[in-house]
C-alpha cells in the first residue's frame, strides 16, 4: 500500500490532529496567538511529518478536505479556549495553493466561523507569495471576500518567494512572517540574513503591516528582533508546537 492510500483514510480514521505553536509579542512578552500545524499519526507508521504528507495531499487533491478539517478544528479549539475563560488567542491556519484556488474557500471559512462561534478577527489565514501572483484578479477577489468577513491575512515564508513586491500594496494584507531561514542565519558572519530581516521589518512597517519572525531559537535573535522593532516572534526559543492540552496549560499560566 502506498502512503497516499493511507492518507485517503487518515481523516475518517481520526489519525490527523493539530499542534499549536505560540506567537509572542516582543515588547510585552505575552502570547498573542498560535499557529495551528497539522500532524498525522498512522497506527503502524507512527507520526508522519507534514513535509512528507502535505505535498502528497496537494498532488492528490486530498488537501481540500484535509484543509477544511484543519480549519474547522482550529476554529473550534480556539473558541473552546475562550469559552473556558482563557485569554482570547488569534489562531493562524495555513492554506495551500489548491485550497486557496478552490471556489468553495470563502464559504468554508464562513461556515467554520459560524459553527464554532469564533470571532472572525481571531482567525488568521497564512498564504504564501507564490499563491498570490498566480491569478491577480481572482486572488484579489478572494482576499477581499475574506477580509470583508473580518479574518486577518498573513504572508508565510516571506522573502523566499519570487514575486514582485508591488502586490503587497494592492492586496488587503495584515502581517508578514519572516521566513525562518533568514532568522536562523541571522547571527552568522556574512550578515546578509540580518540585513534581510531588518529590511523586511522596515518594509512591513512602511506598508502598515505587522511583522512576525519565525524560527526564533536563541536569545541573541530575540535581542536583534527587539532592537529592530519586530512586532512578534515564534519559535523553539519560546515553545515548540504543542498539543491542545499542553497549550491550554500554558495559557492558564499566562493569566
Ligand atoms: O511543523 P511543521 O513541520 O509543521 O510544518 C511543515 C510544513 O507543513 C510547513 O510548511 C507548514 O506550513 C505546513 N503545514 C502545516 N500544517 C499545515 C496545514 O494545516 N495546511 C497546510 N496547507 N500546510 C500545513
Ligand atoms: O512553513 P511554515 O512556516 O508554516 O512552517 C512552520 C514550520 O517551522 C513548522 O515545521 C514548525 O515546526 C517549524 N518551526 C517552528 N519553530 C521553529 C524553530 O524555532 N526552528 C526551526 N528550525 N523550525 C521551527
Ligand atoms: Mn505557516
Ligand atoms: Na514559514
Amino acid at each position: 500500500l502506498t502512503l497516499s492510500s493511507y492518507l485517503r483514510h487518515a481523516l475518517e480514521r481520526d489519525e490527523l490532529y493539530l499542534v499549536y505553536q505560540p506567537q509572542i509579542r516582543l515588547v510585552t512578552g505575552e502570547m498573542v496567538g498560535v499557529e495551528a500545524l497539522l500532524r498525522w499519526k498512522h497506527p503502524d507508521l507512527g507520526v508522519i511529518a507534514p513535509d512528507r504528507f502535505i505535498p502528497l495531499a496537494e498532488e492528490t487533491g486530498l488537501i481540500v478536505p484535509i484543509g477544511t478539517w484543519a480549519l474547522k478544528e482550529a476554529c473550534f479549539q480556539a473558541a473552546q479556549w475562550i469559552s473556558r475563560g482563557l485569554p482570547p488567542m488569534r489562531v493562524a491556519v495555513n492554506l495551500s495553493a489548491k485550497q486557496f484556488r478552490n471556489p468553495g474557500l470563502v464559504a468554508t471559512v464562513r461556515t467554520a466561523l459560524e459553527q464554532s462561534g469564533l470571532p472572525a478577527h481571531l482567525l488568521e489565514l497564512e498564504l504564501t507569495e507564490g499563491m498570490l501572483i498566480e491569478n491577480i484578479a481572482s486572488t484579489h477577489e478572494t482576499l477581499k471576500a475574506l477580509k470583508a468577513m473580518g479574518v486577518t491575512l498573513a504572508i508565510d515564508d516571506f522573502g523566499t518567494g519570487y514575486s514582485s513586491l508591488s502586490y503587497l500594496k494592492h492586496f488587503p494584507l495584515d502581517r508578514l512572517k519572516i521566513d525562518k531561514s533568514f532568522v536562523l542565519e541571522m547571527a552568522e558572519k556574512s550578515g546578509d540574513s540580518a540585513a534581510i530581516v531588518q529590511a523586511i521589518i522596515a518594509l512591513a512597517h512602511s506598508l502598515k503591516l505587522t511583522v512576525i519572525a519565525e524560527g526564533v531559537e536563541r536569545q541573541d535573535q530575540v535581542a536583534f528582533l527587539k532592537q529592530h522593532c519586530c512586532d512578534e516572534m515564534q519559535g523553539f526559543f519560546f515553545s515548540r508546537p504543542l498539543k491542545s492540552e499542553a497549550l491550554e496549560e500554558l495559557l492558564q499560566k499566562c493569566m
